[in-house]
């Protein structure tokens, strides 16, 4: 064994077991808990979707309106932000973008066609993927001060106000 390299052993060592154990300490960004939920497809009110019922459009917007998301924390300081991000719905899929809020008087680039709006075009910075009911996901950026925008793109949601602002100082 060449003896000059000995010392260098415990020091590795030393460093891969900082860096496994010294991960989460190490996350002295921000954490934002975002919990999506929605009153479901089996909300207690009549939809009237019975057979032979009339159906009425207009109850079924606001039923639909009645999803949203909710943040531990709505302002964090600029730099790292973890997102913990948790679908609490029983029957919809539901997903977090964060994208930089839009000008002043205009909204998202939205895709009356698909109802969604188009990822590219708002300057998506990073999103937690569709998550099934119950599910959770991570997201962590580094964000520069400024307001963004937290929204779900699973078609329609964005436009029935499942959305939320979010300020970085
Ligand atoms: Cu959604």
């Amino acid at each position: 064994m060449n003896r000059r390299s000995f010392p260098a052993l415990p020091l590795v060592s030393a460093c891969l077991l900082f860096a496994g154990l010294g991960h989460p300490a190490m996350a002295d960004g921000s954490i934002v808990t975002v919990t999506m939920w929605d009153k479901g497809a089996n909300a207690e009110m009549s939809m009237d979707r019975g057979i032979g019922m009339v159906h009425d459009a207009m109850m079924t917007g606001m039923m639909d309106g009645m999803m949203g998301m909710k943040l531990s924390a709505d302002t964090v300081p600029a730099g790292e932000v973890t997102f913990k991000v948790t679908n609490t719905s029983k029957d919809q899929v539901h997903e977090m973008l964060v994208v930089p809020w839009p000008a002043d008087g205009k909204g998202l680039p939205y895709n009356h066609a698909d109802a969604r709006f188009d990822e590219d075009a708002a300057g998506s910075l990073g999103e937690v993927e569709e998550l099934d009911p119950g599910k959770s996901g991570e997201l962590t950026l580094n964000l520069k001060p400024g307001k963004y925008a937290l929204a779900c793109n699973v078609a329609n949601h964005y436009a029935d106000g499942m959305w939320t602002e979010f300020v970085v100082k």
